[in-house]
């Protein structure tokens, strides 16, 4: 019979990693950012239970510091020990923000379910059924916060079944930047050459697939976005299953409980600060349902609006993001504006600046006429290019759209606002 193994791949958990800024929220909103890390590895948790998995890989930066307060190792610990009561084994590496070094009586604490590869050479773990060996593991820590040498050393298929005898399953399991030189470079092909089944990768917090086809590398991502940079992206583990004569298998398990989000909104149709309340609460609001989770964002307001004038007024922003934080917050869905930032640009009726035929009109005239007589506008932009330096061969230039950008850049430099 076909032999089947199933895990859980998870990485870069990050416990302890706070939401700067954030965290001073008080009540409800204010626990959810602070817990959101410990959340998603509750999940991860949770998850190895119900899917009732073989065993759970955690491929390094499990901790955000060397060093972590008390109740976050205990929280750790505990998910470990729930493992052990339900039979799963857990195999796992360090990375850069946790190296072994710095790991200190924690190491003697892991609960017997644990492995932990070892940092300065490469280890290897035996998973079998009863008597029946099943899958043979490589992986190595990091021991200190850069390495710079090429971890992968030792880590295949073949010193794997020399050391522990042949299985059905080879797995990597590794902590790698791959092209970033400070944390474990390795190349595709090393990757590829080593024969693994399956490459459990950490490092990376957006999910990615590095290999694909015979062997498979995986970058599940971090399963909680840590900051407004981890935007939108799916944060999560992958559930694989590994069965003979066929290609491993994976499905996404969703883990994180805030998403974070950078929006750019239009907002030239926007005429009142009520409006600009409802649309940007609008759209928060078709975050949330799409992700099924709160929505923390940092908003950019863009386009020629009437409203920007009155979002330079000191404090309007406060107030905007105050009136829209207690109105779309519910217990359990909530949309929360972390900062606007205004791009918006003055709104300029060009009709009547031509009828006023001042310094704007013949600013307008000359762009009209610019646009008319096409072989004067591109040797003028020539001459602009030849001054920087640059070639204007090598660039694809949309004249139209270049004359309406220079136009609409005078007039604001002239009448509109901040520029
Ligand atoms: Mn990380």
């Amino acid at each position: 019979m076909a032999q089947t193994v199933t895990f859980i791949h998870a990485a870069d958990l990050h416990l302890g990693a706070a939401f700067k800024g954030l965290v001073s929220l008080s009540g409800a909103t204010g626990n959810h950012f602070i817990n959101a890390v410990s959340q998603a590895y509750k999940k991860v948790i949770d998850s190895c239970i119900e899917k009732n998995v073989d065993f759970l890989v955690l491929a390094g930066d499990s901790f955000n510091e060397g060093k972590a307060p008390y109740r976050i190792e205990r929280e750790f610990l505990d998910g470990l020990l729930r493992l052990e009561n339900s039979g799963i084994q857990v195999y796992m590496c360090t990375g850069n923000h946790d190296p072994l070094s710095k790991w200190g009586t924690r190491l003697d604490s892991l609960p017997a379910n644990v492995h932990m590869f070892p940092a300065g050479k490469p280890g290897y773990f035996l998973f079998g059924k009863g008597d029946e060996p099943l899958v043979a593991l490589a992986g190595r820590s990091f021991l200190d916060r850069n390495e710079r040498g090429d971890l992968t050393e030792g880590l295949n298929r073949t010193a794997a079944f020399d050391t522990l005898g042949t299985t059905p399953f080879a797995l990597g399991v590794l902590h790698t930047g791959i092209y970033d030189q400070n944390y474990a470079p390795c190349s595709l092909e090393t990757l590829r050459q080593a024969d693994f089944d399956y490459w459990a990768l950490g490092h990376i917090h957006d999910q990615g697939v590095v290999l694909d086809g015979g062997s498979l590398a995986l970058y599940p991502g971090s399963p909680q976005g840590l900051d407004i940079n981890e935007s939108l992206a799916t944060h999560g583990c992958f559930h694989v299953t590994l069965e003979e004569g066929r290609a491993p298998r994976f499905e996404q398990i969703t883990t994180a409980s805030i998403t974070w989000a950078q929006p750019t909104i239009d907002v030239s149709e926007v005429v009142s600060l009520d409006e600009l309340v409802d649309t940007i609460g609008s759209f928060g609001e078709d975050l949330t349902a799409l992700h099924n989770t709160p929505v923390c964002a940092r908003v950019t307001l863009a386009g020629r609006s009437k409203l920007h004038e009155r979002l330079l007024e000191e404090g309007s922003f406060l107030d905007v993001i105050e009136v829209i934080n207690n109105r779309y917050h519910s217990d359990q869905r909530w949309f929360y504006v972390d900062d606007i930032a205004n791009r918006t640009r003055a709104s300029i009726d060009i009709g009547t600046l031509e009828g006023e035929g001042l310094f704007p009109a013949t600013l307008l005239r000359g762009a009209r006429e610019l646009d008319e007589n096409r072989s004067s506008l591109e040797s003028i932009i020539a001459n602009a290019f030849e001054k920087q330096n640059l070639r204007l061969s090598e660039v694809e230039l949309d004249y139209q759209e270049a004359i309406e950008a220079a136009q609409s850049l005078c007039i604001d430099l002239l009448v509109g606002g901040e520029a």
